[in-house]
């Protein structure tokens, strides 16, 4: 009876500790901005999961300008916070300050985006796979147009973003396997729908008012959003004269695919933060180093998967 007893206090002890850890730790998020809706979805799943554990989480928006993520870096530092999330506006120029939080025993964990910087600096990285993801994109497209001619228009993410770099390797990858599909245009959209709807227009004017083209490879839903409407503008009807695939699968893709405007988006968790705080937690607690890379699944989305439905059990996460 007596070791029973013993046992169960030591056991609501440990529960009590952690616990009690978790309360008391405090995070600075770093956040590119709000370019797109993946990107809102992010931040709101990452501040639920936040809430979930009873962390305070100290929230920088960098408007997508590494300066000023540097700036709110040193910021969380010179607080003496527990732990920095990092969302990488671009793969470089960050060796400096992460050494910083190093020397201040601060673990930095990326979230979304890879770096080019020594992996010593920073506790692991929480992310797709994202050349993957431009393989399945390219692969998808290949089966799609069969034997046909292809001349594809691509809208690239963020330039120097880690996306952006390896979702073109993944996709240009999976085409140069065949000699039919080529990309003849590649332009960076920044992964917002403005400047997705603009390029696209750019592309339209130059490829003969966009008959010549036909398919557009958009790094993110919201880019192909906004090709989907210049191709609309152009009189021309997307999905179907142009094929339209891209990577997220946010909401507003599923209702594109399910009017036939759009035709595959590779899906992107926005939950990198639950992940990156239990391994955290675990580090904190008893220094149980995670592994440096982190990650999260990838899944291809077509018009044969029910749109509308995804739509629906999409829409309130918080895009
Ligand atoms: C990819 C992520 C990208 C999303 C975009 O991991 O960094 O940034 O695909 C977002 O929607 O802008």
């Amino acid at each position: 009876m007596r070791q029973a007893l013993a046992a169960l206090t030591a056991a609501l002890t440990l529960a009590l500790a952690s616990s009690v850890s978790a309360q008391s730790m405090t995070v600075g998020f770093s956040q590119i901005g709000s370019e797109s809706g993946w990107r809102a979805a992010e931040t709101t799943v990452t501040k639920q999961e936040a809430e979930k554990r009873g962390i305070a989480l100290k929230f920088a928006d960098a408007q997508q300008k590494q300066e000023n993520q540097i700036k709110a870096v040193r910021g969380f530092i010179a607080q003496g916070v527990d732990a920095i999330l990092i969302a990488p506006v671009v793969a470089t120029g960050w060796d400096a300050v992460l050494k910083e939080a190093k020397e201040e025993k601060i673990p930095v964990i990326l979230l979304d985006r890879q770096i080019d910087a020594p992996d010593s600096l920073y506790l692991t990285a929480v992310t797709s796979d994202q050349v993957h993801e431009g393989r399945v994109a390219g692969e998808w497209l290949v089966k799609d147009v069969g034997a046909k001619t292809c001349k594809v228009v691509e809208l690239q993410g963020t330039t120097g973003s880690s996306p952006a770099i390896n979702r073109k390797k993944g996709f240009e990858e999976a085409i140069a396997k065949t000699t039919n599909i080529k990309i003849v245009r590649s332009q960076t959209g920044d992964f917002t729908r403005t400047k997705g709807k603009e390029v696209m227009e750019s592309f339209i004017k130059a490829e003969g008012g966009g008959k010549d083209i036909c398919a557009v490879y958009a790094h993110n839903d919201d880019m192909a959003v906004g090709a989907i409407q210049a191709i609309k503008e152009a009189g021309l009807k997307p999905g179907s004269d142009i094929k339209v695939v891209s990577i997220d699968a946010v909401p507003d893709i599923f209702k594109a695919m399910a009017a036939g405007e759009a035709n595959a988006t590779v899906e992107l968790t926005p939950n990198m933060a639950g992940p990156a705080f239990e391994v955290l937690a675990a580090y904190l607690k008893d220094k149980k180093e995670p592994p440096k890379w982190i990650q999260t699944e990838s899944k291809l989305y077509t018009a044969k998967d029910d749109p509308m439905k995804v739509y629906e059990a999409k829409k309130g996460l918080g895009y």
